[in-house]
């Protein structure tokens, strides 16, 4: 089974319970199992406009399911959070991104994987190190250690909450 890369971000209605709702959401579902999970951090939100801080965490899952199902099932996850897509990178409660799929490539109308933007975002590199080794060569043929050190860490804080994973290996 391919092991697979979720990226969790929240900065509404309480974003370490959502969190750890998407947590609890991945533990129950058929085809997904959690290997690890990351610590949780907290940064100021990329995006428009005044919005609260962002908590996000990296998750590492077996997973039976194939991609576009993966991605069905995550979003599902973010509705039933409440998830509202109005504005591009306005606030969420719950964004669940699938970072990386295996050593695969997917570019269909509605999955890219790798997702475009992870190689800029410090709160997504940063937790999906802790859970993997640096020398993960992407799909690119880059470096995850390649990748962070075009990427600062500057403003990145441990948020010093924990999520229960419910480790499944
Ligand atoms: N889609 C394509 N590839 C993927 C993928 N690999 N994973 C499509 C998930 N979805 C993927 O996503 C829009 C569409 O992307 C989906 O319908 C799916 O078919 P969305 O979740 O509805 O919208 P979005 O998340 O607002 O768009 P986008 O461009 O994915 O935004 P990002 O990159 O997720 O950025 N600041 C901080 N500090 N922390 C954050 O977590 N997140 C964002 C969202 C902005 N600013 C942030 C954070
Ligand atoms: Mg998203």
């Amino acid at each position: 089974m391919p092991i697979a890369y979720v990226a969790l971000g929240s900065n509404l209605d309480n974003p370490a319970q959502q969190l750890q709702a998407a947590c609890d959401a991945m533990a129950t579902e058929a085809g997904i199992h959690i290997i690890a999970g990351s610590s949780v951090v907290r940064s100021a939100a990329v995006g428009p406009g005044p919005q609260p801080d962002y908590l996000n965490a990296v998750v590492a899952i077996d997973t039976s399911l194939p991609a576009e199902t993966l991605l069905d099932r995550l979003q599902a996850m973010e509705q039933a959070r409440g998830r509202e897509r109005s504005v591009r990178w306005g606030p969420r409660t719950l964004d669940l991104d699938l970072l990386l799929y295996g050593d695969r490539q997917i570019c269909s109308s509605r999955l890219q994987v790798p997702h475009p933007a992870m190689a800029q975002r410090h709160f997504v590199l940063y937790p999906l190190a802790e859970l993997c080794p640096s020398d993960l060569v992407l799909p690119s043929g880059e470096t995850l250690a390649a990748l962070l050190s075009r990427c600062p860490a500057d403003g990145l804080e441990d948020s010093g909450i924990t999520l229960e994973y419910h480790l499944q290996h």
